[in-house]
Parts: structure tokens; C-alpha cells; sequence
């Protein structure tokens, strides 16, 4: 067996950190000049903030990933045996793969079965596919696990796969509920765009968090342990360190609370006082009033008519919801359907969203 070509990743696109500051200080000056004022929770996941995020993954009242861990042991056989094998190799793409915990349940599975596939996961940062693939060359050693990981945004890394790999069918992960993060419209936008770069008959599997006691949702976000208080702070710890500005760091609120108008978990920072920040990479001064909210995420929560009309706009056909015993969590899985796809939902879409 040879270990050199069996955990491997390949750059399609180096990660820029000068040009990565400079939309980091374009969007922190947007988002302090608006009223309300708001910043990215794209902008979470630094090294602290990944680390942070880890852990409240373990947390008990953060729900979402134990269930969605439920979800892959108990019908991790099934999607083996429903979308894999049948002579056609497939890679199994992830995207965004973080420490890739969950991943490893459906791994086993498709290795126990000697299915043949192999595992594609692609992320921006160099560095944490580094880890991964390192991670994974220890644990699956003497399988025969193919890893074959590549470094770029999901675009660069779709592509790539399409035009490269004819042969193979793609099973695409899009775990976690991540896509939560995106308002209907770029959820919509954002899948759509993937149907298009897939091929008609390649599969996508999207975790989603469904309504529940709204409660529960909310103290999934405002932890007895306040480690999402300090992932929600780390965003000014950040923004001080990247961009030379003066938050002091003491004097927030951390605040989360459920909007069922939006079906979100809408999460901020709360100035407790009067004050003055200082962005030293732009000479800007920002003033926030005391109780000055800045709104920094939105976890949105779905019923399965909204993932089934989503999946319709995206040109995505729905195969099945896969659930915890709960019911909190699902996992969809979707088929790309070119013939519903775009070109049907384009001019829908547009009354219902824009
Ligand atoms: C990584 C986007 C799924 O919204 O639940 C966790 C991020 N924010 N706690 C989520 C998050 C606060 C998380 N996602």
C-alpha cells in the first residue's frame, strides 16, 4: 500500500492575507457605519475562534451536532447502500470539513462496505486541511482510505472536480447547518450555484436545524458555560488584533435570543457603556451608545416545507430527510436536477425574494 498517495491534498488557491485584512477592514467599517450595526459571522472562525467553536460543539445545551451525529451512525449504512457502490466510484466532497468528527461515522461505513470512494474535502485554509489530513492519515493508517483534499473556496474546488473527474459521481456533505448562517435568499443563491457547478445526478446532503421549543434553540446560543459568549466576543478580540482597533473587550453583553418572525437565532454584542473605538488600520472612530447593540449572527431554523421549497428554487430534487430520534435535526438528502434547475425557478424566485 502506498501511504505516500493515500492522504494527500493539492492548492487550487493560496490563501491572500493581505487581501484577506483588507475585506476584513471593508466590511468592519460597513458594518460599524450601518444602523443598526452589524459584523459577518464569517469572520468567527480565526484559529481561536475555530477552537472555540470545537468546543461548543461539545456543549450540552448545543444540540445540533450531537444530532446530527445521531443522524450518520443510525443511517450512516443506509446512505451507504442507497448512494454509493452500484459500480460507479464516487467522491464523497466535503465542504468546509472543520475537524471533520462527523465525517469519520460515514467513512467507516463506506469502508466496511468496499465501496469505491474517495474523500474530497476542501477548505480556504491551508492549515486546516494540513490537520485533517494528517488527522485522518493516523486514525484510517492501514485502511484503504483515499484522501485527496483540496485547498480553495468551494468554487475553485467543484470546478476543478468537474472538469477533472468525468468518471465519478460527487456526494457533496454540507454539514452542521452551516448553511443557517445564510438569509433564504443567499441559501437559495448559494445552492443554486452549486447545482450548477455539480453534474445532473451528483447528490448533496445538507444539514439543517429544525423549529423547535424556542427555547431550546435559544440556550443552545446562550450557554450556561458562556463559551458562546466568548466565541461571539472573539470577534472584537480579533478585529482589535487584525485591525489595530481598541474594543474593550469587559464592557458587552453577550445576547442571543430566538425571532420567530425570521426563524432564526439571532445573536449580539451589547455595549454596556458609552463608547469610542478606534480602528488604527483606517484612522476611523466609531461611537456606540450605551445598551448599542451590534449584530453579529443568524442561526435560521427550518420547517421541512422550507427545505422542500428551497431544494425546489435551488433546482435541487428532495431524496429523503433523515432524523434524529427527536426530530431537532435533519439531514436532507438532495439529487441535482438540471431539468427543474435554473432556468424554471430563476424569475419565481425573484418575486418571492428580491
Ligand atoms: C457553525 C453556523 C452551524 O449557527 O449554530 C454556534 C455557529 N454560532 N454557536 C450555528 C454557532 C454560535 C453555528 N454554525
Amino acid at each position: 500500500m502506498s501511504l505516500g498517495c493515500q492522504f494527500r491534498y493539492k492548492v487550487l488557491r493560496q490563501e491572500d492575507a493581505t487581501e484577506a485584512t483588507r475585506q476584513l477592514e471593508l466590511d468592519v467599517i460597513a458594518g460599524l457605519q450601518s444602523q443598526p450595526k452589524h459584523l459577518s459571522s464569517t469572520y468567527f472562525y480565526d484559529q481561536e475562534g475555530s477552537a472555540l467553536y470545537q468546543q461548543i460543539t461539545e456543549l450540552d445545551e448545543y444540540y445540533l451536532t450531537r444530532c446530527e451525529f445521531e443522524i450518520l451512525k443510525t443511517h450512516g449504512k443506509s446512505i451507504c447502500d442507497r448512494y454509493f457502490g452500484h459500480g460507479q466510484p464516487v467522491n464523497l466532497v466535503e465542504l468546509g470539513a472543520g475537524d471533520g468528527r462527523k465525517t469519520r461515522v460515514l467513512l467507516k461505513e463506506l469502508l466496511e462496505a468496499q465501496v469505491d470512494f474517495q474523500y474530497v474535502p476542501i477548505d480556504i485554509s491551508e492549515s486546516a486541511m494540513k490537520e485533517l489530513v494528517m488527522g485522518l492519515k493516523s486514525e484510517f493508517q492501514d485502511s484503504h482510505l483515499q484522501c485527496f483534499g483540496l485547498v480553495g473556496d468551494y468554487k475553485d474546488g467543484l470546478q476543478w472536480l468537474s472538469s477533472q473527474q468525468h468518471f465519478r459521481k460527487n456526494f457533496v456533505l454540507f454539514l452542521g447547518s452551516s448553511i443557517g448562517n445564510f438569509t433564504r435568499e443567499n441559501a437559495i443563491r448559494f445552492l443554486r450555484g452549486l447545482a450548477q457547478i455539480l453534474r445532473d445526478g451528483d447528490e448533496l446532503l445538507l444539514g439543517a436545524d429544525l423549529l423547535k421549543d424556542p427555547m431550546i434553540m435559544t440556550r443552545a446560543y446562550m450557554d450556561s458555560k458562556q463559551v458562546t459568549r466568548r466565541f461571539n466576543l472573539n470577534l472584537l478580540k480579533r478585529i482589535n488584533r487584525e485591525l489595530k482597533a481598541d474594543f474593550d473587550c469587559n464592557e458587552w453583553y453577550h445576547y442571543a435570543f430566538y425571532r420567530s418572525d425570521i426563524q432564526a437565532v439571532e445573536s449580539q454584542l451589547i455595549s454596556k457603556v458609552p463608547q469610542q473605538v478606534y480602528l488604527g488600520s483606517s484612522g476611523l472612530r466609531f461611537s456606540l451608545e450605551a445598551f448599542e447593540p451590534i449584530h453579529t449572527e443568524y442561526s435560521h431554523k427550518y420547517l421541512l416545507q422550507d427545505l422542500k421549497q428551497i431544494a425546489a428554487y435551488s433546482g435541487m430534487q428532495c431524496c429523503e430527510f433523515l432524523f434524529d430520534e427527536n426530530k431537532w435535526f435533519v439531514d436532507c438528502i438532495w439529487k441535482v436536477d438540471c431539468h427543474n434547475s435554473a432556468s424554471k425557478s430563476s424569475n419565481d424566485q425573484q418575486h418571492q425574494y428580491s
